[in-house]
């Protein structure tokens, strides 16, 4: 059984429409988060610890908002963010902006203690070609320089997703998080039912390259 490892309940209903009826559950799993400016190293981390933990396959699900006026703040902070000012006082910052450009990313890191056939690129970035807001980086670097995870044996895969959009004052009250202040093509997240969201949103797409990959692997 797959074990999808996050805190959040809004995650696993968005993924179980991508997964088998039954093929996975939620792991309601504290991973360490360590500091890093991107988010494939975090959740590469927390995907071997969560392995190390649970003993069967686990995805571990890392999101961010990253908004291009505030140079990608509060991206891998969201949480801390969200937590601490919550999301009214994150718009009531960003309306001062002038450049209210936002994006989504999401890294979902898998480990099941078995390597993985060799693949140019580890780590499907299709996607990330507008993801200025979200800095530059290197998702392939699992660690950071002089990290001693880097050295950590366990294999892990990585898939990402990406959706441009703005911040807005809150409308609608589906979703979760920040998806009241993020809007897309005219409509906000928290107004967009969950197959309307996955359609577009970071999450789905980093979810779309994983069943398929993982479908056929
Ligand atoms: P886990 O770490 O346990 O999975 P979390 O909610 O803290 O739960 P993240 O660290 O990945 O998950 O999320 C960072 C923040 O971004 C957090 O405040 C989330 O509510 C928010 N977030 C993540 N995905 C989101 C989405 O699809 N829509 C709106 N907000 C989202
Ligand atoms: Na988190």
């Amino acid at each position: 059984m797959l074990r999808y490892v996050t805190t959040n309940p809004g995650k696993v209903r968005e993924a179980e429409r991508y997964l088998a009826d039954g093929s996975v559950s939620q792991l309601n799993f504290d991973y360490t988060e360590i500091q890093a400016a991107e988010l494939a190293p975090i959740a590469a981390r927390g995907a071997r610890e969560a392995y190390r933990e649970a003993g069967e396959p686990v995805l571990v699900d890392d999101a961010g908002l990253f908004v291009e006026g505030i140079d990608g703040f509060p991206g891998p902070y969201s949480s801390y963010v969200e937590d601490t000012l919550g999301i009214d006082r994150v718009w009531e910052v960003a309306r001062s902006l002038e450049d209210r450009r936002a994006a989504f990313r999401c890294t979902l890191a898998y480990c099941d203690g078995e390597g993985f056939a060799a693949s140019p690129d580890p780590v499907d970035r299709g996607d990330r070609v507008a993801a200025a807001a979200a800095g530059p980086g290197d998702a392939n670097a699992d660690g950071v320089d002089g990290d001693p995870e880097r050295a950590d044996p366990l294999p892990v895969k990585l898939f990402e997703g990406y959706v441009p959009g703005r911040i807005v004052a809150p409308r609608g009250d589906g979703g979760f998080g920040y998806d009241p202040i993020f809007e897309h093509d005219g409509e906000t997240f928290a107004e967009m039912d969950t197959d309307r969201k996955n359609a577009v949103s970071h999450r789905g797409r980093a979810l779309e390259k994983f069943a398929e990959w993982y479908a056929d692997r």
